[in-house]
């Protein structure tokens, strides 16, 4: 092979040579710009040919060596980037977390009661929230002309025509109608739920707020079952564990009564929230009054059961010390922000 022979081959050679790693790049380097390289040989020999071939290979010589310079180096810099890179990602590393938004004060509220009841059998009840008055009323022992049933109290929804048989639940005993309607004791139920009422709307009180009532219907439930379950919920719910009742009435209960938890009087809290008294009113409760036993096509000779309802307002505003109802039905986002968990 003559010298020009030599560098064609070697041009095709570099042409067609390629490195898949840093390693494979050096030893390329190695064999053809290395001090015992083909180039050193080449260059070698170079002195020795005659002048004219001097004259016509020199530059492309010169011109293959540097190209064999420039792809080693290209090599090396593609290859060694590709590895920084690999090396850079821990692929152990927990993945970030997006944004989870919170939680209501209300659902909070709502979520921790639904809890107790549930471990001690109670299930949901969801129902509508636009009524006939049936479920609202009639079936719950409201006479004719109860108050409660006057255009002051209660939203009437209008239908088509312009009669209006439908209002929006003022409490989600209507859900409770439904229940026994349809199902036959033993009946353990809660329903919470959006309830209405026509009232002006003021820092204290809303004419939207949330309710929890409660059902538990079977052979022989006693007054005295009424008071075990909502004392066992109230050293649950509020970590208190002295309760009382005293006597109230509700259409549909009877007798009835009012849950106070003995809240203390430590701090000057306590005698804010008590109003000096050290008692805190938390919800209504009373054995189901016969007739609406009977409203609903249940036994009340073979049936009896006890009833209870509480707001989550009240409960929700003491827990997170919102001073004013109203935030709670805004949705302002730096409100409900303060109620993220850490995560
Ligand atoms: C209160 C008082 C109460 C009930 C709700 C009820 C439901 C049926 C039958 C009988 Cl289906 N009673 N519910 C009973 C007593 C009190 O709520 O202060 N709520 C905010």
């Amino acid at each position: 092979m003559n010298f020009s022979e030599r560098v064609e081959q070697l041009k095709a050679e570099l042409d067609k040579a390629t490195a898949k790693n840093l390693e494979e790049a050096e030893q390329l380097r190695i064999k053809y710009l290395g001090s015992k390289g083909v180039f050193k040989a080449l260059f070698n020999d170079f002195k020795s040919v005659s002048s004219e071939e001097k004259r016509a290979l020199g530059k492309p010589l010169n011109e293959l060596k540097s190209f064999a310079e420039e792809r080693v180096a290209q090599w090396k810099a593609e290859l060694s980037g590709a590895e920084v890179k690999h090396k850079d990602i821990d692929l152990t590393r927990p993945g970030m977390l997006g944004s989870l938004g919170a939680e209501h004060p209300i659902s909070i509220i709502k979520r921790e009661i639904i809890d107790i009841f549930h471990g001690i059998g109670f299930s949901v009840a969801e129902g509508p929230e636009i009524e006939d008055d049936w479920h609202n009323f009639s079936a719950l022992n409201f006479p004719p002309e109860h108050p409660a049933r006057d255009m002051q109290d209660t939203f009437f929804v209008k239908n088509p025509n312009g009669t209006e048989d439908y209002v929006l639940r003022t409490h989600t005993s209507s859900v409770q109608v439904r229940t026994m309607e349809s199902e036959k004791p033993p009946i353990r139920i809660i329903a919470p739920g959006r309830v209405f009422r026509n009232e002006a709307v003021s820092a204290r009180s809303h004419c939207i707020f949330h309710q929890i009532e409660g059902l538990y219907i079977d052979e022989g439930v006693t007054f005295a079952d009424m008071k075990q379950t909502l004392e066992y919920f109230a050293k649950e719910f509020f970590g208190k564990s002295k309760i009382r009742l005293r006597p109230s009435y509700f259409p549909f209960t009877e007798p009835s009564a009012e849950v106070d938890v003995y809240w203390g009087l430590e701090n000057e809290l306590d005698h804010r929230i008590t109003k000096g008294t050290g008692w805190l009113e938390v919800m209504g409760c009373g054995m189901v009054d016969p007739a609406v036993l009977e409203s609903s096509n249940i036994d009340p000779e073979k049936y009896s059961g006890f009833a209870f309802g509480m707001g989550l307002e009240r409960s929700a505003m003491q827990r997170f010390q919102i001073p004013d109802i109203r935030m709670i039905f805004e949705n302002d986002v730096r409100f409900l922000q303060q109620f993220r968990s850490a995560l």
